[in-house]
């Protein structure tokens, strides 16, 4: 299967790129960044927020032997002001949607974040953690962008029969680094495997999955993802020991609270759009 991967130079882009490539995917990346060493497969420099330089690219890769799907990453990976927020996550993926529905692309995974929904208690968590028909619930500007974007994938799958799958992604780390990441943890391993199941996944329509290995911690619900073939095989908690052993610190409280740590917090308050 030819798939377009934008963000491919990025942390967990060049991860996906070269584990999809690995199992098959003939992987085309697109980035701002030109290509890096190394890469296999074909390369696009070009920004997804530019309907022309995206329409340009979808001419070649869907001309030269046909495009089935687009794994969106790119976008600003942090907290931003709302306008840049919203042009990294929600024009980007317009873009890329009007592309793909010009050109008979019909599926999307798309990078999502667990920040759409960061502003809920973890007191007020089921058993089974988080799920995904709760009340979006963003903790910072990010988190309103993904929920946007969220929202325009559901506008396209309702309107052109497209597939997309958002995957709130909780924390892409090579391993835990805090006492948060026990719940939180997104193994290499796990993204490449969620992925693949976005992308074969028969018929998924418009869903929602939680982006997070098999934590023993984890505070969102697993089971949107295992229902779309999804199945995680790294757990956080083989690392508790040692993350236990550092002493805890007024972060790991405010992570304690809200799903969403550390981005509730003031240091994150700014005004949506900057006076000029
Ligand atoms: C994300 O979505 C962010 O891109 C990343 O910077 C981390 O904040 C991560 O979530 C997380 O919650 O750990």
């Amino acid at each position: 299967m030819q798939v377009l991967v934008t963000g491919a130079a990025g942390s967990i882009g060049s991860v996906l790129c070269s584990g999809l490539a690995d199992r098959g995917y003939d992987v085309v990346g697109l980035d701002r960044m030109v290509e890096p060493e190394g890469f296999t497969g074909s390369w696009f420099t070009a920004d997804c927020g530019d309907p022309d330089a995206v329409a340009a690219v979808f001419d070649k890769v869907t001309g030269a032997g046909g495009l089935e799907a687009v794994v969106h990453l790119a976008g600003i990976p942090h907290e931003s002001h709302l306008p840049d927020a919203l042009e990294s996550h929600v024009v980007t993926t317009a873009v890329l949607l009007d592309a793909m529905v010009e050109h008979g692309v019909s599926r999307i995974a798309y990078a999502s974040s667990n920040h759409a929904v960061g502003r809920h208690e973890r007191a007020a968590l089921s058993p089974t953690g988080l799920g995904v028909d709760v009340q979006p619930r963003p903790d910072a500007f990010y988190g309103v962008g993904k929920v946007a974007a969220e929202a325009l994938l559901h506008l396209y799958v309702d309107r052109y029969g497209i597939d997309a799958v958002a995957m709130r992604i909780g924390s892409f780390l090579a391993q835990p680094e805090t006492r948060r990441n026990l719940s939180t943890w997104l193994s290499h391993d796990d993204a490449v495997r969620m992925v693949d199941a976005c992308l074969t996944a028969p018929d998924p329509g418009f869903a929602v999955i939680y982006g997070i290995s098999a934590n023993t911690r984890a505070w969102w619900d697993l089971e949107p993802g295992r229902a779309l073939g999804y199945q995680p095989q790294d757990d956080a908690e083989q690392f508790a020991p040692a993350i236990e052993k550092i002493a805890a610190t007024e972060a790991d409280a405010v992570d304690a609270r809200f799903v969403g740590g550390p981005f509730v917090t003031e240091k994150y308050y700014r005004r949506a759009v900057e006076r000029r």
